[in-house]
């Protein structure tokens, strides 16, 4: 069967490991959020296709959620001891895939060829993609002024209350090579449990693949980002209350208006007033078992009645 699933985040990485160990990965295209990609001490980081890559490749921090296992902090100690600008934290084993990166990317190779090249090197057996190859950052309007997303999430620690998002560079950003050609030939599209603003809407932000979308041949299924309400990790239960004006999964599922068929949600929330059919399955991916019972809940909604 072939999925393709829009991820960003942990929530993302641990939805496509989940998938990626229930069905063949070779049928499984994950489309990435590049929107709170940041260059920084020049290197051009990619946090969420990191994150997908080191959780899929086994190399990921579990605890922390993002960065790698095993992780020293050498290259930042001396950066910061030299007043270099240290607020984001790149470990020594993670440096040397940005370097990797930022090289390649100097000398003009596409995001998407330098990821594809990186995932298999690592090992991996989906197909990554950033959503796009060019320039796309996000942004949060807050009461404190406008901050891109890393200022916001990392150095003021998401603590301003979000009143809007916008993306720049979406106008002009068109589909990474690859992205089109997975949601045409897909056989279930799916959306992550990640958080909807900053993870999802940036993909959704490039024009095409919102469209390619909206104009499905095949069902799209969303898992729920939230358990009884709150976010597993990171501020989406906060800036969802903010604006969607709560956190149940009608709430939720207002977000994707449009473009989900199915909205996968825990027991620990109330389905009632959800647009759209929802499945009731614990959401948790935190041991095999339960990432499984997840995955397949999905793989199932291709199964089921294809959308009108
Ligand atoms: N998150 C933090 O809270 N603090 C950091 O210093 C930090 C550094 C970092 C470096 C590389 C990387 O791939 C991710 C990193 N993250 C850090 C996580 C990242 O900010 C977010 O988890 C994602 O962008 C949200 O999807």
């Amino acid at each position: 069967m072939n999925v393709a699933v829009l991820a960003g985040g942990v929530g993302g990485a641990r939805f496509l490991r989940a998938l990626t160990e229930t069905a063949d990965p070779a049928g499984v295209t994950a489309i990435v959020n590049v929107g709170d990609d940041l260059d920084i001490a020049g290197l051009h980081v990619a946090p969420d296709l990191d994150t997908v890559l080191y959780t899929l490749a086994g190399l990921s921090d579990e605890e922390r959620g993002w960065g790698r296992a095993g992780e020293t902090w050498n290259a930042l100690d001396t950066l910061r001891e030299l007043g270099g600008d240290g607020w984001f934290a790149l470990g020594d084993r993670d440096l040397g895939l940005h370097l990797a990166r930022t090289q390649a990317l100097r000398v003009g190779e596409p995001l998407s060829a330098i990821t594809a090249r990186l995932a298999a090197a690592a090992g991996l057996e989906l197909s990554l993609l950033p959503a796009t190859d060019d320039r796309l950052r996000t942004w949060l309007e807050t009461a404190s002024g406008a901050f891109e997303f890393q200022e916001w999430f990392v150095r003021r620690r998401h603590a301003d209350a979000v009143g809007g998002v916008r993306f720049e560079g979406a106008d002009q950003a068109g589909p990474a090579p690859g992205v089109l050609a997975a949601l045409d030939e897909a056989d279930l599209i799916a959306i992550a449990p990640s958080n909807p603003y900053v993870s999802i809407w940036p993909i959704l932000s490039v024009a095409p693949i919102r469209a390619a979308i909206e104009n499905r041949r095949v069902p799209c299924v969303a898992v729920s980002p939230l358990i009884g309400g709150r976010a597993v990790k990171g501020p989406a239960a906060e800036m969802l209350d903010r604006l969607a004006g709560g956190t149940t999964p009608a709430h939720v599922a207002s977000t994707y208006a449009g473009l989900i068929d199915v909205l996968v949600v825990d027991p620990a929330d109330d389905p009632a007033d959800a647009p759209v059919r929802t499945v009731v399955t614990p959401t948790l991916l935190d041991e095999p078992d339960a990432r499984r019972r997840v995955a397949a809940a999905v793989l199932d909604v291709a199964r089921g009645p294809v959308p009108a």
